[in-house]
């Protein structure tokens, strides 16, 4: 029995009612195989039952008051997967679906997403079952406030610092933020994602949209294609989607979709700067609906997805580039076929995990150029850590600074990613060199610092 078969049914035992979790090991885990044949040391480590094991995890009660003076209560989480090179480092998700397996799965891709980056920060991930849609602003100060009493005490600059993700942008970090440094009596910068006058970088909201097309235009570079003029589908509309789409528009590629969990919009023409913009607002200032796209620039498609339609997303299009940016297990097998006999050329996810493990096998096995999300998404975290830096420092850095690093970093984990799978005979698999070059400095540090 081989190392990984061994550990992979150790797992599942050991966590039965988590599927989202148990994907994303078995993700990683089986492409590191060719390694532990290499390295038989890091089995003996037992490192991937000690890394599937969070070093610490807490559940806490948030208990809050909504406009109506009725008590609500959710439940908190922190999950502080692994700090073998850096402090725990991961966003905060608010979302009703939220659960340990999501926050776990999240957590534990997390730890090679940063150890790719080149950066010191180690994994984590946290969040709520809050559910920010149709909240006053002042019921989400309330509930930030209030989960941020009992947070505070597991982070700190050199322990833990969270950020946002799917439900958290600027104004719950800022909320979040202000109750953090209210209660510590100290300006730590504990979170990531801020308002440039609270200590936020320039750059992170736009960080992980714009990595992803990066990540996607180093992919084409390596085989002597572009993305300019090319029909692009981009799924989501919060922040990754938004700085997605103004980056593909940007280099000239043409952006013709954008969904929510109502359905996609389809603007055949390519969206324009002008209706992205109108698309911000919209999300991130009026809190509305994709659907409303459809209503503001006449003769655009609107598709509802989900329910009995069969329809799960804007995947039956035709075009050249895929950039699923809205959530995990968005893109599922019957998806990737129809993607492929359509002969899309490339994939780069921008969310965590959405294409499912079956999905992704389809469109390696057509030979579609394929960016795993803790490469191509890893934009935003980096610029993160570029932010506790700064704070460090007490210093800010301009767009340019920040933007130029950011370049540099995306080019370099395109870099490690060619030169794992080439190490191992995998050439052009992205997936695997992802996986390798992010396991192996973590396997490193775990083995340098002992058994713990
Ligand atoms: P936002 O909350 O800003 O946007 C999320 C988008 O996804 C919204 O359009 C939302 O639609 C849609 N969505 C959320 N849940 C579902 C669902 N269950 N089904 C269909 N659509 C859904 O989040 P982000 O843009 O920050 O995050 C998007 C993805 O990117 C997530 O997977 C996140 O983990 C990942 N990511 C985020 C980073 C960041 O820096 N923010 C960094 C790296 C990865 P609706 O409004 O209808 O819910
Ligand atoms: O999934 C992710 O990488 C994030 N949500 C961003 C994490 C961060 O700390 O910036």
């Amino acid at each position: 029995m081989s190392y990984v078969r061994d550990f992979l049914g150790w797992a599942k035992e050991k966590n039965p009612n988590e599927p989202e979790f148990l994907q994303a090991v078995t993700e990683v885990a089986e492409t590191l195989e060719p390694v532990f044949e290499r390295h038989p040391e890091w089995a003996e480590d037992r490192v991937l039952e000690r890394l599937s094991e969070p070093e610490r995890a807490v559940s806490f009660r948030v208990s809050w008051l909504d406009d109506s003076q009725r008590v609500r209560v959710n439940r908190g989480y922190r999950v502080q997967f692994s700090s073998a090179i850096g402090p725990y480092k991961g966003g905060m998700r608010f979302h009703p679906t939220v659960n340990l397996s999501v926050l776990k799965f999240l957590g534990f891709e997390q730890i090679f997403k940063n150890s790719l980056t080149g950066q010191a920060i180690g994994g984590g991930k946290g969040g709520s079952d809050f559910d920010p849609k149709g909240k006053s602003e002042s019921e989400v100060m309330r509930f930030c406030q209030a989960l941020m009493c009992e947070l505070w005490r597991h982070l700190g600059p050199d322990t833990d610092v969270p950020a946002g993700d799917i439900g958290v942008g600027s104004r719950e970090v800022g909320f979040m933020y202000g109750m953090d440094k209210k209660l510590r009596n100290a300006w730590t910068g504990v979170f990531t994602g801020k308002d440039p006058a609270s200590g936020g970088s320039l750059i992170r909201p736009e960080a992980t949209g714009y990595g992803v097309v990066y990540f996607a235009s180093e992919m084409m570079e390596a085989h002597g294609e572009s993305l300019e003029g090319k029909r692009c589908v981009v799924s989501g509309s919060g922040n990754v989607a938004q700085y997605t789409v103004e980056k593909l528009i940007e280099i000239g590629a043409k952006p013709v979709t954008m969904s929510d969990s109502g359905g996609f919009i389809h603007d055949p023409d390519g969206i324009t700067r002008e209706k992205l913009d109108w698309v911000k607002e919209l999300k991130n200032e009026r809190r509305g609906r994709i659907s409303e796209y459809a209503e503001k620039y006449k003769g655009m498609e609107y598709t509802e997805t989900g329910g009995d339609s069969g329809v799960t997303g804007p995947w039956e299009l035709e075009c050249y580039g895929v950039f699923p940016c809205a959530t995990q297990n968005e893109l599922d097998e019957k998806s990737a076929k129809r993607m492929v006999e359509s002969g899309v050329r490339l994939v780069a996810e921008g969310a965590n995990m959405p294409s499912t493990n079956e999905a992704i096998k389809v469109m390696q096995d057509a030979g579609v150029l394929f960016g795993p999300a803790k490469a191509a998404n890893a934009g935003g975290v980096a610029v993160s850590a570029l932010e506790m830096a700064q704070n460090s420092q007490r210093q800010a850095w301009t767009r340019e600074v920040v933007d130029a690093r950011l370049q540099d970093i995306m080019k370099r984990i395109f870099g490690a990613c060619c030169e794992a799978a080439e190490k191992y005979g995998k050439k052009e698999d992205y997936l695997s060199g992802a996986n390798i070059a992010g396991f192996e400095k973590v396997a490193q540090a775990m083995r340098f610092q002992g058994v713990l």
